[in-house]
């Protein structure tokens, strides 16, 4: 009796010691440890490499990148005479060496335009027809291998409702645009993950079946698409049930299905530059949780939604509170990600790092 006693009191010791191990190993793991589907985030590659602090956050926690504006047109193509694979070819040579999934953000979109494109473009139809393919076939084909998959097209659709957005590209070529921009990508480099990406279909009803039906016309002819990416710019407070319907809905296409832009703030805005209203003046304890909780749903509904052969990984819009977009963009202050501005993890990490788990 006494024996069995001290074998169970062994045990139970062994058990603990091994548990508090994991525990210490998981504490030491990085985001990208803990998951099977790539965690990316975007990126400023001139900045990683001249802040030692966060390119080191972003090795140990990252597997993936999307340059957060290097890849766009207008720094691809500044001007009719020439491109300018420069700043590109730094982030491809980033990814390399540091081992991490390259995202090519973004092919065709409105806000990526250059000026110069967007002058010429409506003046000739037939050049802008020819444009969009030398464009996407020109720059897909010299990174062919080396991004994985691409923003085919961006924010094709109206920021709120069910409009195809009346942009330079859909009103000179009609929204044959989009087919086109797949077919040229695909041909280009038959082998890379082609979505299509836009923000708020995650809770615009709408909006969001208004790209699916986009999504499954393009698929039923037979056009080379491979995803839907969901920017994901969410507000803490929006319905975990109205992101699970959007969700479920994208998953039966069988399509590949990426959180492409990941932040949660706290303030409003109205989707336009500028456009913030400042509600909350400092982030407090109880708004940190909050966000924890809704970074920890967000993580666990898309394991339990999206099936393993459909996950393409969740990317955020950078990692700290100090370098994100929303405050500039809305000109409000806020703190949308996992670390704060002194690059020190909030618990809306340790959240997310839980849930992964
Ligand atoms: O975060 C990006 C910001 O630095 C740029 O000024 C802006 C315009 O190129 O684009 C921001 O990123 C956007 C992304 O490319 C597409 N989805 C919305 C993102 C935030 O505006």
């Amino acid at each position: 009796m006494k024996k069995y006693f001290l074998y169970t009191l062994l045990g139970c010791v062994i058990l603990s010691v091994l548990f508090s191990f994991e525990n210490l190993n998981v504490e030491n793991k990085g985001l990208k440890e803990l998951t099977t589907f790539p965690i990316g985030t975007a990126v400023r590659v001139d900045q990683l490499q001249s802040d030692a602090k966060l390119k080191e956050l972003q090795i140990h926690n990252f597997n993936s990148i999307t340059a957060e504006n290097d890849m766009k047109m207008y720094n691809v193509k500044p001007n009719e005479e020439e491109y300018n694979w420069e700043k590109v070819d730094k982030v491809i040579a980033y990814g390399d060496t540091n081992e991490q999934r390259i995202f090519g953000h973004t092919l065709i979109w409105h806000s990526g335009t250059p000026d110069w494109v967007e002058k010429k473009g409506r003046k000739d139809t037939l050049w802008l027809d020819n444009f969009l393919k030398t464009y996407i076939f020109e720059y897909v084909s010299r990174y062919k291998g080396k991004v994985d998959g691409w923003d085919v097209v961006n924010e094709a659709f109206d920021t709120k409702g069910g409009n195809y957005r009346k942009t330079l590209w859909y009103d000179v070529l009609g929204k044959e645009y989009i087919a086109k921009a797949f077919s040229y990508a695909h041909e280009a480099d038959p082998a890379a993950k082609l979505f299509y990406n836009d923000f708020n279909i995650e809770r615009d009803t709408a909006k969001l079946h208004a790209m699916l039906k986009m999504v499954n016309d393009l698929k039923n002819d037979n056009v080379p698409i491979s995803g839907i990416g969901f920017q994901m710019h969410i507000r803490v407070d929006v319905p975990d049930e109205i992101i699970e319907y959007s969700l479920k809905k994208a998953v039966e296409t069988g399509l590949q299905i990426h959180l492409s832009e990941v932040d949660i703030i706290f303030n409003k805005h109205d989707d336009s530059k500028n456009g913030g209203v400042q509600k909350y003046q400092e982030l407090t304890e109880e708004m940190k949780i909050a966000q924890a909780e809704k970074y920890k749903n967000l993580v666990k509904m898309y394991k339990e939604i999206v099936p393993k052969n459909q996950q393409y990984g969740i990317t955020f819009w950078g990692f700290t509170d100090r370098d994100t977009w929303v405050r500039s963009f809305f000109n409000i202050d806020d703190w949308p990600c996992l670390f704060d501005d002194n690059l020190e993890p909030k618990p809306a990490y340790y959240a997310f790092k839980e849930a992964l788990n």
